[in-house]
C-alpha cells in the first residue's frame, strides 16, 4: 500500500525563538505507511523566522509579502497542503505552546477512520501557566460554539489540528484575522466527524501573542455570527479514506506522557 503523505503546516508570524524547537520536535517517522513533510506558512515575518525554520528541517516555505493575519495563514497552509498531494494536514502553532511529539495521537482518529478532524483539546488534558482572563474567553467562545453546533466541544481555540484530504478540500476561513472557531462551524456542519484528543498545553515563553480582547470582539465575533447565516452543503464523506488500522489500543496518559498505540508501533 502506497504511504499517506502527512504534512505538518505552521503558521508564524515573527517566531524566530521557538520555530526550530516546535520543527525539530515533529515526528517524522512513526508509522512505516505514513510519510511526513513539513511547511511553513511565514506571514510576513521580520526576523529570522525562515532562516531557522529551513535549517531546522522545513521542506517547503510560503511566505507572504506582508502580514495578513492569522487566518489568511491557515487558510493558505490548507490550499498549499491540498496542492501539494496531502492525504492529512495538520497544523501546529509555531510558538511552542503545543506538543508536537502528540501528533501521532491527534492523527489517530483518523487514520482509524473514526473522524475527519481533529483538534489537541488543552482543557481535556493539562495546562502550565494559561491566565484567568484567557481561560475565561477560551470557555466562552467554546461555549457559544458548542451551542451554535448544538455539540459539546471542549477547546474551539486550539491551534493544533489534523484535517483529513476532503475537510482540507472543504474547509473555508471566512476572514483574515483568525480561524479557530469559524472552520469549526464551517466543517462540522458540511458533516465532517470532530473529534478532540487532550493534549499538554505550555504557554508559550518566548515571542508576542496577537490575541487581544478587542480583537476578538469587533472580528471574531462578527464573523462566527456570519458564518453561521451562510448556507453550506453536506458534504458526502468517505469514512474509511485514511483507514490504515484495525481499532488501535492507544492509552495516553496525559500526567506521565506515555502513549501506546499500534499506530506508534513500526
Ligand atoms: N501574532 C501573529 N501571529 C500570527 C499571525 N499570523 C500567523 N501567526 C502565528 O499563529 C500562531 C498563533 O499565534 P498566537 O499569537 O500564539 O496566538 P494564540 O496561540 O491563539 O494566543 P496565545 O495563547 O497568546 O499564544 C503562531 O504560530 C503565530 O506565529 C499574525 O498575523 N500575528
Ligand atoms: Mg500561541
Amino acid at each position: 500500500m502506497k504511504k499517506q503523505k502527512v504534512i505538518v503546516f505552521l503558521p508564524a508570524y515573527n517566531e524566530e525563538e521557538s520555530i526550530g524547537d516546535v520543527i525539530k520536535g515533529i515526528p517524522r517517522d512513526f508509522h512505516y505507511k505514513v510519510e511526513v513533510h513539513v511547511l511553513v506558512i511565514d506571514d510576513g515575518s521580520s526576523d529570522q523566522t525562515v532562516r531557522i525554520a529551513k535549517e531546522s528541517g522545513a521542506d517547503y516555505v510560503v511566505s507572504f509579502e506582508e502580514n495578513q493575519g492569522l487566518g489568511a495563514a491557515v487558510r493558505a497552509g490548507i490550499k498549499e497542503c491540498y496542492k501539494r498531494g496531502a492525504d492529512i494536514a495538520v497544523m501546529i502553532d509555531a510558538d511552542g505552546e503545543y506538543p508536537a511529539k502528540q501528533i501521532p495521537e491527534l492523527l489517530e482518529p483518523i487514520f482509524l477512520g473514526e473522524a475527519d478532524y481533529t483538534m489537541g483539546s488543552r482543557f481535556l488534558g493539562t495546562i502550565n501557566g494559561m491566565k484567568i482572563h484567557r481561560r475565561l474567553g477560551n470557555y466562552c467562545f467554546t461555549l457559544l460554539q458548542s451551542l451554535l453546533l448544538k455539540k459539546w466541544i471542549y477547546d474551539g481555540q486550539s491551534g493544533m489540528r489534523a484535517f483529513s484530504r476532503q475537510a482540507l478540500e472543504h474547509a473555508e476561513i471566512i476572514h483574515d484575522y483568525n480561524y479557530a472557531q469559524v472552520i469549526t462551524l464551517n466543517l462540522v456542519r458540511k458533516g465532517f466527524r470532530v473529534q478532540e484528543i487532550p493534549i499538554k498545553y505550555q504557554v508559550r515563553s518566548t515571542g508576542e501573542s496577537f490575541i487581544t480582547f478587542r480583537g476578538y470582539l469587533s472580528t471574531v465575533l462578527p464573523a462566527i455570527l456570519k458564518e453561521m447565516k451562510r448556507p453550506v452543503q453536506k458534504v458526502k464523506i468517505n469514512y474509511s479514506a485514511h483507514v490504515i488500522n484495525q481499532r488501535s489500543v492507544a492509552k495516553h496518559d496525559v500526567m506521565t506522557g506515555k502513549y501506546e498505540s499500534k499506530l506508534s508501533a513500526k
